[in-house]
Order: C-alpha cells, then structure tokens, then sequence
C-alpha cells in the first residue's frame, strides 16, 4: 500500500504558501465638523492566517495611525499602538471606545454620505505586507459613538 503522506505534505506545503487576505466587514469613519483635525475609522477584521495590522492610508488624512484606548489613572485615553495582532480566523472588532485607525490633519470635513478611501496595510506571519484598500462610509456625527474622544488632545505618545 502506498503512502499518502507524500500528498499530504503536497497539501500542506500548498496552504503555506497561500496568500494572507483579510476580510473587512462594516468600516466605517466617523463623521466630522468643520474645522475638527482628527476622527476614527471602524470595522471588522478576519484574517485567513495570522496577520498584523501595521499602518494605514487614506488621501483625506495627513496622517493616520493605529490607536487603542487604555485606562491612564482614571482616564481613558487613546494612544498610538505599533500594530494590532490578528489571529487565524477570529474576528477583530474595532470600536469606539477599542482599538480603532485614526485619521489625523484632515484635509477636509467628513460628511454623513461621503465615503472615504481606506488603505490597511497588513503583515503576513513571515513579515510579508500586503494591502487592502476599501471605501469606508462616513456615519453623521453623533451616530452611536460617543466614547471616542473628537479631539486630539488626549492623544499620548509611546
Ligand atoms: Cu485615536
């Protein structure tokens, strides 16, 4: 009888080198009033395979940066974080008031209706970067999110 672990390991070796996709459910970005420099972007995210959220891009924001709310004393404040991690096939939910992707020097306000161009730039489990780009909507200002902090200002620095 002949082995079948030749195949197996054929399997195997086929489901390494398979490429890491994320699946984003529900983004959507926080909508802002004039003159407001920075606001939050949300959704789901399930990878195939381990992954990390390492950075992220989008034409309306000078800057954008991955953040996490923490508890500073007795004040929860939101700060930057090098990379959120994502295991195999569960799902990571980023919220007002969690994790979220932070869009900072806005360039213009974001109205309830528009859609925003969002960049995620992920890392495989052998350090490879990939790229997933969606279109975020934006969600009227006040719409169910009120434990994320509008201004910068508590912003804190690692
Ligand atoms: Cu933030």
């Amino acid at each position: 009888m002949k082995s079948i672990l030749p195949l197996l390991s054929l399997l195997v070796s086929a489901a390494a080198l398979a490429q890491t996709t994320v699946q984003v459910e529900d983004p959507w970005v926080r909508g802002t009033v004039t003159g407001q420099p920075a606001t939050g972007a949300f959704m789901r995210l399930t990878p195939s395979a381990h992954a990390r959220l390492v950075a992220a891009r989008s034409p309306v924001a000078g800057v954008v940066e991955i953040h996490e709310m923490a508890m500073d004393g007795d004040v929860m404040k939101m700060r930057q974080i090098p990379g959120l991690d994502l295991a195999a096939g569960r799902t990571m939910e980023l919220k007002p008031g969690g994790y979220h992707v932070m869009l900072m020097s806005l360039k213009q306000p974001l109205k309830g209706g528009q859609s925003v161009p969002l960049t995620l730039i992920f890392e495989d489990e052998r350090g490879k970067r990939f790229e997933q780009t969606l279109a975020a909507p934006v969600t009227a200002l006040g719409a169910g999110n009120a434990a994320m902090p509008a201004a910068p200002a508590s912003v804190a620095r690692r």
